[in-house]
């Protein structure tokens, strides 16, 4: 299942299925169990559009990201508290935040 905690080997399968897309800047990482990524943008307004779009894809997908802001750049760690850990969805929500980030 979608919500279904990964292993070891399928956690590193799909985190370079991730970073061999669209990502802008830096790879994802695992990070005290996270999907983690800190995004940076030009400006305070581009940081905080991106937000605000990622925040309607998070809710239409009831999948909702951890993360903080601190001028332009976004900190990001994805994480299924359901499951305890990354799952499939972690990777689906990463995902699209590349592709609003263009
Ligand atoms: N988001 C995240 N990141 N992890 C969850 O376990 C989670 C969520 N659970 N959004 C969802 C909401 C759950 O509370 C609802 C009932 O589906």
């Amino acid at each position: 299942m979608h919500r279904a905690k990964l292993d070891e080997t399928a956690l590193a399968t799909s985190l370079q299925l991730l970073n061999a897309g669209a990502g802008a800047g830096a790879p994802w990482s695992i990070q005290d169990g996270k999907l983690h990524k800190t995004f940076h943008f030009r400006d305070f307004s581009e940081a905080f559009g991106f937000m605000t779009r990622v925040a309607l894809a998070a809710e239409a997908m009831d999948h909702h990201p951890n993360w903080s802001n601190v001028y332009k750049t976004v900190h990001v760690d994805l994480s299924t508290h359901d499951a305890g850990g990354i799952t499939e969805l972690d990777f689906t929500l990463a995902a699209r935040m590349d592709a609003i980030a263009g």
